[in-house]
């Protein structure tokens, strides 16, 4: 009954935000595939959502902070999509600042997510928490002031990257890492290195880009803007289902 009443609420939540963002919508044409990239994405995001919210129960109590963290990432990229589809749609344009609107918040909160999992399986060190956060914090800064040309690109792109290998040094190597390995937890060590993996070769899609859409210019922008949802796509459902598979597994202390 609970969840039936949760589930109401959420999705009545969400849909009245997409009619808000929907209120002067132009049509999407059937050979528009970016725009039904855009439309797939956001749907697959509301989905998502509404599955992270009501599974929250079901994961064993100290899983469930990151259980809603995914939800909260795919609930704000299905609004924040909502918007791009529309500006889609009505410039043919994918514009640059939604995006980073977007990272900035999903961006530190997947980031984090690597912290809650590891305190769910017991003690963890809060530096963790403090050197994720600002290492995706300056990966996004040095990308934003870049891209818009407040800064020169390559210097924003040089900024970008060390705090995106600041990361992945912490998640391999650094205190993150090994707490991960002393877990002794077979699904969780196998979610925690998938994970990991697409911090690494889905995250890459983004600097990649980056180079072909500023320091080059060879590359279509359409292309571009299809291969960034796709990897959204990747980077906040599939991450998220990830933690959820190793919550179902339910390692680490009992309360
Ligand atoms: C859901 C959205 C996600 C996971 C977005 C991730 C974005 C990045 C990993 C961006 C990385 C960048 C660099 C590593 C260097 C240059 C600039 C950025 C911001 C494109």
């Amino acid at each position: 009954m609970k969840k039936l009443k949760l589930f109401t609420l959420t999705a009545v939540a969400l849909m009245s935000v997409s009619g808000v963002a929907n209120a002067e919508t132009a049509l999407l044409a059937s050979d528009d595939f970016v725009g039904i990239s855009f439309w797939l994405v956001s749907m697959a995001c509301l989905a998502a959502t509404v599955f992270f919210f009501l599974e929250r129960g079901s994961v064993p109590a100290n899983w469930r902070v990151s259980i809603t963290v995914a939800g909260l990432v795919t609930g704000i990229a299905f609004i924040n999509y909502m918007y791009m589809r529309e500006a889609w749609v009505m410039t043919g344009e994918s514009p640059t600042v939604y995006r980073y609107i977007d990272w900035f918040i999903t961006v530190p909160l997947l980031m984090l997510e690597f912290y809650f999992v590891l305190a769910a399986l017991g003690k963890v060190n809060s530096g963790v928490f403090w050197r994720l956060l600002i290492g995706s914090v300056v990966m996004l800064v040095g990308g934003f002031l870049g891209e818009l040309g407040y800064i020169n690109s390559i210097f924003g792109f040089s900024i970008g990257m060390a705090g995106w290998i600041y990361i992945l040094y912490e998640i391999f190597s650094g205190e993150a890492g090994k707490r991960a390995e002393k877990s002794g937890n077979k699904t969780f060590i196998t979610a925690f290195g998938a994970m990991r993996m697409i911090i690494t070769v889905g995250w890459a899609i983004y600097p990649l880009g980056y180079v072909f859409g500023y320091l080059t210019s060879d590359v279509d922008a359409n292309a571009l803007t299809v291969i960034y949802n796709a990897a959204d796509f990747l980077n906040k459902i599939a991450f998220g289902l990830i933690i959820w598979v190793a919550a179902m597994s339910n390692p680490g202390r009992s309360r």
